[in-house]
C-alpha cells in the first residue's frame, strides 16, 4: 500500500513560447483552497517540516528544482522525489512529513484547505504515533 497519494499529473498547457499549468480547486486538488505558500532559498543540507496536521489537507509541487518529500502514516514511510511542476503530492491530515535535500534552486509550492494554525501541527514524533494509536482505537 501506498502513503504518498500522488494527485494526477497537472495538465501541461504548452506551447511555442513555453509551458503553463493551471490548478483549479475539486478538479486539480481534492478540495477548495484557502491559502497558498511557497518555501524557497532553502539552505544547503537544511531539513523542513518534521511535523504532522491534524486535519489540514494539502497539495505540494516542486515547481522549480527538486527536493525529497519524505511521508510516514506511523507504520510506512516513503520518499518521493519532487522534481517535476506537473507532478504533486497529496499531504493528507495526521501524515508527518519531512523534506530534505532541496536544491538551490527548489521553489515547492504547497495549496491548503485551511488558513495556518500553530494549533493544527503535531511536531513531536511520539505525540504523532500516540495520536495514531488513539486514532485506531477510536474507529
Ligand atoms: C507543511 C510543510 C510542507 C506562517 O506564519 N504561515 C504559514 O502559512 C506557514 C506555512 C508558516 N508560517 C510560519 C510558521 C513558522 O514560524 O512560518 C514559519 C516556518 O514554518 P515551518 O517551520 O512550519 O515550515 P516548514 O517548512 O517546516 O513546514 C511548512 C508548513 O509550515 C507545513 O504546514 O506541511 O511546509
Amino acid at each position: 500500500m501506498s502513503i504518498a497519494c500522488e494527485n494526477p499529473e497537472f495538465r501541461l498547457l504548452g506551447d511555442e513560447r513555453g509551458s503553463l499549468i493551471a490548478v483549479e480547486a475539486h478538479k486539480d486538488i481534492p478540495f477548495a483552497i484557502a491559502r497558498v505558500y511557497y518555501i524557497f532559498g532553502t539552505k544547503e543540507g537544511v531539513e523542513r517540516g518534521f511535523h504532522a496536521h491534524k486535519e489540514l489537507k494539502q497539495v505540494a509541487v516542486a515547481v522549480r528544482g527538486s527536493c525529497i518529500m519524505k511521508l510516514d502514516d506511523g507504520s510506512e514511510q516513503q520518499d518521493i522525489l519532487m522534481n517535476d511542476p506537473a507532478k504533486s503530492v497529496y499531504i493528507a491530515p495526521m501524515v508527518w512529513h519531512e523534506m530534505r535535500e532541496f536544491s538551490e534552486d527548489c521553489v515547492l509550492l504547497v495549496f491548503a484547505d485551511q488558513a495556518y494554525d500553530e494549533s493544527d501541527y503535531i511536531r513531536n514524533y511520539t505525540q504523532f504515533l500516540e495520536a495514531i494509536e488513539q486514532q485506531g482505537k477510536n474507529t
